[in-house]
């Protein structure tokens, strides 16, 4: 921690009930510290979470001069809000934010300490730094959080879409506010302890970006590669929009987003009379009488998959997915954006589904970390429109429906008449009725391409093992081609042991040779991806399709912090059939 950036000093504040001093903010300055006392001698301290971390300190008395400390306790992330409540005492408490040095974590490989040798390497042991010491690269573990034998490091990276690292995204782990945070680092990479042995949800957050979440299996004692994400930013296009009894009928359109498969634009009808209010973190409801409003698309770009706020279910194909929020829900921390009757959205039918047909539907609750599968919308036609209304095909007959098949959807002639100002005849769409905002998935069923097969089911080669066969009473390795020798030791009735398969530079037991395809190979296969991730490194490769081919992968031994380690390591192998 940097304790000699005086020119960071944001905000002086006193604990206890005294408010002492607060320092204009200078260049590069940390967000307002604020202080709230409340009647139970406590004391809430709370700032804006920003893309780098800030770390609150404390001091007895001024001038502190080197004898800054860090607040242990782990501020909890509300919203956009990080906030540690504190007991209020008797004397003067001084409190600032601090910038680390880059205002970011370090590298753990800089800071990692030795492993011993000689013994073997536990994983609670090796990663222990992580998480305490003064300056921890993971903040807020509540002492004795993270148990020995089931400690797990997940790993991961945030980007862009271009690749260009995320740093400063606040991650955690969802509905474990006992394992605190870390924030990606300059190249976007982070490192999280938990506890292995069973599913855990890690979360994204950053300021003006939308959060991701991504679900891990996660084992006892080893580390867990997470998957690159991408995260995006808010959409920029922002709509004020008037709620309540007396408010008109108002749209929202988000930015065009355009790829092969064509052009589209999330579009949000508020119809007349519409009454809003969010859910605020601790449960409560709170109604709005206007809400800016923006519609960010998470299936842009090749690197699409990755950017999703999660990974979607196994039968959902990967087709139309767009964050709807507010941004007074985003400030305030609001867990969702309720609307008390639902509210059209239209997507150009860019896929070109028929009319007619449904719009599968499911939305990503953010508290539960799970898709939940919602009302389906319809593709719709606008084929003509008269007095100022569309006139709209509901069911792909190529001919107007009538009034009762309207209001069965609940399309009111409002409705219409905003659809004649914003589509041509010929336009077909989606109409997707939501309730609420979150973001929102439009699937189709997905499966497998009939001729898929499995990647081949063969074990890769085993390792030499430890206690070779020896020929002729020699010491020579049949196996693994290796040379021994003993030697006595005077006067004890040990010998030294020497074999040349234990020398640094042999690479034999650090190999793997795994078969990833077999003699066939299906027509609809485009791509074999491998990955293995072994003490916290991970190693990939991409081939295209080839009968009877194998990847050779050798590990240096070393986990992912540049450390050698001792003992049997296991390594996690995928192999993907795109
Ligand atoms: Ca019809």
């Amino acid at each position: 921690m940097n304790k000699d950036n005086a020119p960071n000093l944001a905000s002086l504040l006193a604990l206890s009930v005294l408010l002492l001093a607060v320092r204009p903010a200078l260049a590069q300055s940390p967000p307002v510290l604020l202080v709230d006392v409340s009647t139970d001698s406590q004391v809430r301290l709370s700032w804006t979470n920003t893309a780098t971390g800030f770390v609150l300190e404390q001091v007895d008395q001024l001038p502190a001069a080197d004898q800054w400390s860090p607040v242990l306790q782990a501020p909890q992330l509300l919203g956009q809000q990080l906030s540690v409540v504190l007991s209020s005492s008797t004397g003067v408490r001084f409190f600032r934010l601090a910038t680390q040095p880059g205002g970011l974590p370090p590298d753990p490989a800089s800071v990692a300490p030795p492993i011993a040798q000689g013994v073997a390497t536990l994983l609670a042991e090796a990663t222990g730094f992580l998480y305490t010491g003064p300056n921890p690269i993971q903040t807020g573990v509540a002492p004795g959080a993270i148990e020995a034998k089931r400690a797990a490091v997940v790993r991961g990276k945030v980007k862009k879409h271009d690749n260009t690292p995320v740093s400063g995204v606040t991650i955690s782990i969802l509905n474990r506010p006992e394992l605190g945070q870390t924030f990606s680092r300059a190249d976007g990479m982070f490192d999280l302890a938990v506890n292995g042995g069973g599913l855990l949800t890690v979360k994204y957050e950053k300021t003006d970006f939308c959060p991701a979440q991504r679900q891990l299996n996660v084992p006892w004692q080893d580390y867990v590669m997470v998957q690159d994400v991408v995260m995006i930013q808010m959409d920029p296009i922002v709509t004020s929009v008037a709620l309540g009894i007396n408010s008109p009928m108002q749209v929202h359109q988000g930015s065009l987003q355009t790829n092969a498969d064509g052009s589209r634009k999330a579009t949000l009808l508020f119809t007349p009379g519409t009454s809003a209010y969010l859910v605020l973190a601790n449960g409560a409801t709170q109604s709005v009488s206007s809400l800016n409003v923006r519609a960010t698309e998470f299936t842009v770009g090749t690197n699409g998959p990755a950017t999703m706020p999660a990974v979607l279910p196994p039968s959902s194909g990967y087709t139309y997915c767009v964050e709807l929020s507010a941004d007074e829900a985003v400030t305030q921390g609001a867990t969702s954006v309720q609307f008390d009757r639902p509210l059209p959205v239209y997507v150009e039918n860019f896929l070109g589904f028929p009319v007619g047909t449904a719009v599968p539907t499911g939305y990503y609750d953010r508290q539960k970390g799970q898709w939940i599968a919602s009302a389906n919308g319809r593709v719709i036609e606008v084929l003509s429109i008269t007095d100022n209304l569309a006139d709209l095909d509901l069911d792909g007959s190529a001919s107007a429906d009538d009034a009762a098949a309207l209001a069965a959807l609940g399309i009111t002639a409002e409705e219409r008449t905003h659809l004649a100002q914003l589509y041509l005849p010929g336009q077909t769409l989606w109409r997707v009725p939501i309730t609420h905002f979150t973001p929102w998935d439009c699937n189709w069923p997905f499966g497998p391409p009939p001729d898929a097969i499995a990647p081949p089911d063969r074990q890769p080669n085993t390792p030499p093992v430890d206690d070779p066969n020896e020929e002729c009473g020699s010491v020579i390795g049949a196996e693994d081609q290796t040379l021994g020798e003993f030697l006595s030791v005077s006067g004890t009735p040990w010998r030294l042991s020497y074999r040349s398969g234990r020398t640094p530079g042999r690479r034999d037991a650090y190999t793997l040779k795994i078969p990833v395809s077999g003699a066939k190979i299906p027509a609809s296969l485009r791509a074999i991806r491998v990955e293995v991730s072994v003490a916290g490194r991970l190693f990939q490769a991409a081939f295209a399709p080839t009968p009877n081919l194998d990847y050779t992968v050798t590990w240096d031994g070393k986990d992912g912090y540049g450390r050698p380690l001792q003992g049997k390591q296991s390594a996690d192998i995928v192999v993907n059939y795109d």
